[in-house]
């Protein structure tokens, strides 16, 4: 829904770049070869029509064009509906109240895509759909595409899990937003197991056909939907690990850090990625293991996230309370064993910190991918560390035999889990490093952009094939 560039005010002006973030990364290879337009809200409000203009003017040359939305309504849509009713649900989390208020700032909101989108969009054209925000949007889109007598083919990809259906009736409008997205002609989800989910619900909720693998059949449309694994780009985390500034900080930490084991969490403050578990984990096993007193550590990355919402300061009042409390129990004249930074770092203290660490920690309760795993091996070619990975997270689903898997509702398994992927012998760290980093060379995400744009423009040419 945000467009991915930063924008700020300069001297009565707007200068805009683009962010490095996952989405421009993940189809950088495709731009480079396509023409492409992003359409997305820029993250301001901007309410001067000749300001508009500007702002228009300087992402030009980005190739983007702003929907502009007032506050008040960008705040209902963002914060009110996706993520305090929607996220939650969609990641298996209950005690959701729906309130109507915010789904009509959704509703709005996708409205506002459509209309900008169909206006400047021409026949024949790709038009690629992300995330939960914009879930009606494909319907709205193809409705107005239909007015204006354009056909372009249309495809959704969800970057969160998709819940099993009856978990799904937590929410009312349900049938609404899955009409939505069935306006599509290509959906892609992250793992088997989501489009499963999803294409279950599509049969009981609404009575659609799904006896034909990936294939939905409904309202007298073919809807095809499959599973594309989202990746990195590993080549930007090798290259950075060869930059001096990066080398120097890895010397700095692993002289800091002699004879004493690092494991490394990067998480958004988030709900779902199990924080509580984690630090609870940790604490548990310094509690198992006494003589590993001084000779662990667990540098916690929490990025602040979504800070507007309420459960959020909640989150993250109780874990900054839980931290202080775990090194209140273990810390020792030697040092605290639990490094909690409530902040996000520079790439390169990120890459720095992959690679001095023995272990990466992620204990998501649901996830969709958690591309934090991908990056962790990338930056491993040296050291061989070992993923400890929810079972929870998608990315479990694909790297499950390179990885220590728990559940991390089950703090004794948890502890356990950390105990073993400190002790892992080299030669098992060596296996598990060796399939991982094969996973994560092949499924980049410039693979992830390629693949689901050209399946997209088979779908454009010959709409009634079989998926
Ligand atoms: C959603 C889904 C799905 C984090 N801290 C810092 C930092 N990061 C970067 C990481 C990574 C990204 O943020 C986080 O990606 P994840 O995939 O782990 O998680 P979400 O943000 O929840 O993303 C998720 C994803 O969409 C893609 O579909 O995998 O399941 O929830 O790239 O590196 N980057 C820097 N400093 C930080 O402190 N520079």
């Amino acid at each position: 829904m945000l467009l991915p560039l930063s924008i700020k005010r300069v001297d009565g002006s707007f200068q805009s770049s683009l962010s490095s973030g996952g989405l421009v990364t993940s189809l950088s290879g495709l731009t480079k070869s396509t023409e492409f337009r992003w359409f997305g809200w820029p993250g301001i409000e901007v309410k001067d029509a000749n300001d508009r203009e500007l702002v228009s003017q300087s992402l030009e040359e980005q190739k983007a064009i702003p929907i502009f939305l007032d506050s008040d309504l960008a705040h209902e849509h963002y914060n009110g509906f996706s993520n305090r009713i929607l996220w939650p649900i969609l990641h298996y989390q209950s005690g959701v109240t729906f309130d109507d208020g915010p789904w009509q700032a959704y509703k709005r909101v996708n409205e506002l895509f459509a209309n900008a989108i169909a206006d400047a969009t021409d026949s024949g054209n790709l038009i690629w759909v992300h995330d939960y925000h914009l879930m009606l949007l494909p319907e709205l889109l193809r409705s107005r595409l239909l007015q204006q007598g354009k056909s372009c083919a249309i495809g959704f990809s969800l970057h969160t899990p998709f819940p099993a259906g009856d978990f799904w009736r937590n929410l009312p409008v349900r049938k609404h937003l899955i009409d939505g997205m069935l306006s599509s002609d290509l959906i892609g989800f992250h793992t088997e197991e989501y489009k499963q989910n999803f294409s279950d619900t599509c049969a009981s909720l609404l009575g659609a056909r799904t006896e034909i693998p990936n294939q939905i059949q409904y309202k007298n449309r073919l809807i095809c939907i499959d599973r594309f694994i989202v990746g990195i780009d590993p080549q930007k985390f090798t290259d950075a690990l060869q930059e001096p500034d990066v080398q120097e900080r890895i010397r700095t930490l692993e002289e800091r850090y002699n004879g004493v084991k690092v494991i490394i969490g990067v998480d958004r403050l988030d709900h779902i990625k199990g924080l509580t578990q984690k630090l609870k984990g940790f604490d548990a096993f310094l509690d198992d293991h006494p003589e590993l007193r001084n000779k662990v550590v667990l540098i916690q990355v929490a990025v602040p996230s979504r800070e507007d919402v309420k459960e959020y300061q909640e989150l993250e009042t109780e874990l900054s309370t839980l931290a202080g409390k775990i090194n209140g129990k273990h810390a020792t004249p030697e040092g605290t064993p639990l490094l909690y930074m409530h902040r996000s770092v520079p790439f390169t203290e990120l890459t720095a910190l992959y690679s001095v660490a023995d272990v990466c920690l992620l204990t998501s309760t649901r996830d969709g991918m958690n591309l934090v795993s991908f990056e962790y091996v990338a930056c491993q070619e040296k050291r061989h560390g070992v993923l400890v990975l929810s079972e929870f997270a998608g990315a479990a689903s694909f790297m499950g035999q390179g990885s220590i898997s728990f559940h991390p509702a089950n703090t004794t398994e948890l502890s356990e889990a950390i105990f073993r992927a400190l002790n892992l012998d080299p030669s098992e760290r060596k296996k598990k490093y060796e399939y991982l980093r094969d996973f994560v060379n092949f499924n980049t995400s410039a693979r992830w952009g390629q693949t689901f744009t050209d399946k997209l423009s088979q779908r454009c040419r010959r709409p009634g094939d079989p998926c």
